[in-house]
């Protein structure tokens, strides 16, 4: 997408629907003079919010309002930036919009007044990035770690790295260009190499962790057909999300819902019962359903008691079993069965016995993922997508140069790696990047 910065963008910041009061914000060199049409008096004062009544272009008052002024580059967009308080109603609050762009002003796209915050050098992409998960986050430490990147915690960090890549970069020139002279030895680039290599590895394993704060701790409810997976999901939200019936392959689709259990946020997942057979969309089901059990942290495994363990959990098992699983035995009000698979746990979904138990078995077993040491600051994919790619590179050199190659050949890899770097802050970007991380905001922000 080719954004036009010079042109001034409108949106209503606000969530949609009836409100107390509602924000409508415009960003850009021609906010003043566009509100200034709805005015019968100009709002010259910066920073200072003004009573107003505003018009619309057939001179009809809209709102009674209140309007701020800050003038570029003080401003969250480093623009001109207008915001206008209205009263909260649907209505009124489009109505200001609508007048804004039939005076100038263009409907800004998702997170357009960030990327232009952004563009304008107002922040770099990762605090950009940390506004999104301050809006987005589900937990309190999950907000504690946007918050710390909003005030620059990643972006310092990586900064730290980026001095510690060009300092062995540059000895690394200097050895190519000076190398009669051996002013700086190969065992010298090699241990700063390796320096640099832990520092990005404990990044790279404690990201993990950020992630599952910041975004919660994926569940998947696996088993074969009919063994109570539907039932348990929608004991588990207290809720009748999913269809529960008698008749095996009832879940088709991948079912979703979000819970907290003793204060960690799970993103459950509901999945096709497990089985072979010919029916197409039961197939396409189940093949959702082994990529949920791939992606999930946890997995439930549910079985059915009075069955026991059979010829098709057995085969269930074989593909989960690498994973981080719990064996849940379900339907314990009508049966017993006495195997044993792992920290297995005995429920009746449909009466809630055991869900106690459950529960804790299930905190139990993602404690580690969570909150056994460091915190990473690395709060999203991409973030921890950048930072392996550049561990990739920085290991890469350090075997070239234990390979005894040529110095020339690790400059490259150093370089890759800062290029990894320099994308990741935003430094060097590209339009389908920042299209990629601003699709996520809301419009408004
Ligand atoms: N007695 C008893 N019946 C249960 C229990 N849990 C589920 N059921 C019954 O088992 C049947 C299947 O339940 P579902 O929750 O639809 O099972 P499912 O695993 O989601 O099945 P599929 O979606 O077909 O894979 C329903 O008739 C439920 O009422 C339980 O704890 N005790
Ligand atoms: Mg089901």
């Amino acid at each position: 997408m080719n954004l036009e910065i010079r042109d001034t963008i409108a949106a209503i910041s606000t969530p949609y629907g009836t409100g107390a009061i509602a924000v409508v914000r415009m960003s850009g060199p021609q906010s003043l003079y566009i509100v200034s049409k709805s005015l019968a008096k100009s709002v010259k004062a910066e920073r200072k919010m003004q009573y107003r009544n505003f018009f619309d272009s057939n001179g009809e008052l809209i709102d009674e309002v209140l309007i701020t002024y800050f003038k570029g580059p003080k401003s969250y967009t480093g623009e001109d930036m207008i915001e206008i308080y209205c009263h909260g109603g649907v209505l009124v609050t489009n109505r200001i919009l609508d007048t804004l762009i039939s005076n100038g002003a263009r409907l800004a796209t998702k997170g357009e007044f960030t990327r232009r915050a952004f563009l304008n050098g107002k922040m770099d992409l990762l605090k950009a990035e940390a506004i999104l998960n301050i809006i987005e986050a589900k937990s309190e430490s999950g907000l504690k770690l946007a918050l710390e990147n909003l005030k620059g915690k990643l972006s310092d960090e990586l900064e730290v790295l980026r001095r510690m890549l060009i300092d062995v970069l540059a000895k690394v020139e200097v050895s190519i260009d000076y190398s009669d002279d051996v002013i700086i030895s190969d065992d010298e680039i090699l241990s700063d190499l390796k320096y640099i290599e832990r520092f990005l590895s404990s990044k790279v394993k404690y990201a993990d962790r950020g992630l599952h704060v910041s975004t919660g701790v994926t569940m998947a409810i696996v088993g074969k057909p009919n063994v109570g997976k539907s039932t348990l999901l929608n004991k588990l939200l207290v809720e009748d999300r999913a269809i529960v019936t008698e008749i095996p392959g009832t879940t088709r689709d991948v079912i979703k819902g979000e819970i907290k259990i003793q204060g960690i946020h799970f993103v459950i997942s509901d999945t096709a019962g497990i089985r072979k057979t010919h029916d197409r969309i039961e197939k396409i089901g189940i093949q959702k359903t082994l990529k949920e059990a791939e992606k999930a942290d946890i997995i439930l495994f549910v079985l059915d008691a009075v069955t026991g363990f059979t010829k098709e959990d057995e085969y269930i098992l074989e593909i989960i079993e690498s994973g981080n699983f719990v064996p849940v035995w379900n339907k314990v009000d009508v049966g017993a069965n006495s195997v044993k698979l792992g920290d297995d746990v005995h429920i009746s979904a449909s009466t809630g016995i055991g869900m106690k138990d459950l529960e804790d078995t299930i905190v139990k077993k993602v404690k580690p993922l969570i909150d056994d040491g460091e915190l990473s600051h690395v709060i999203s994919e991409r973030q921890l997508e950048y930072l392996k790619r550049m561990d990739h590179y920085v290991k890469s050199s350090i075997s070239v140069l234990e390979q005894g190659y040529p110095v020339d050949i690790v400059s490259l890899d150093i370089r890759k790696a800062l290029g990894e770097l320099d994308e990741l802050s935003g430094r060097n970007f590209t339009e389908d990047l920042l299209d990629n991380i601003f699709s996520n905001f809301c419009v408004g922000k």
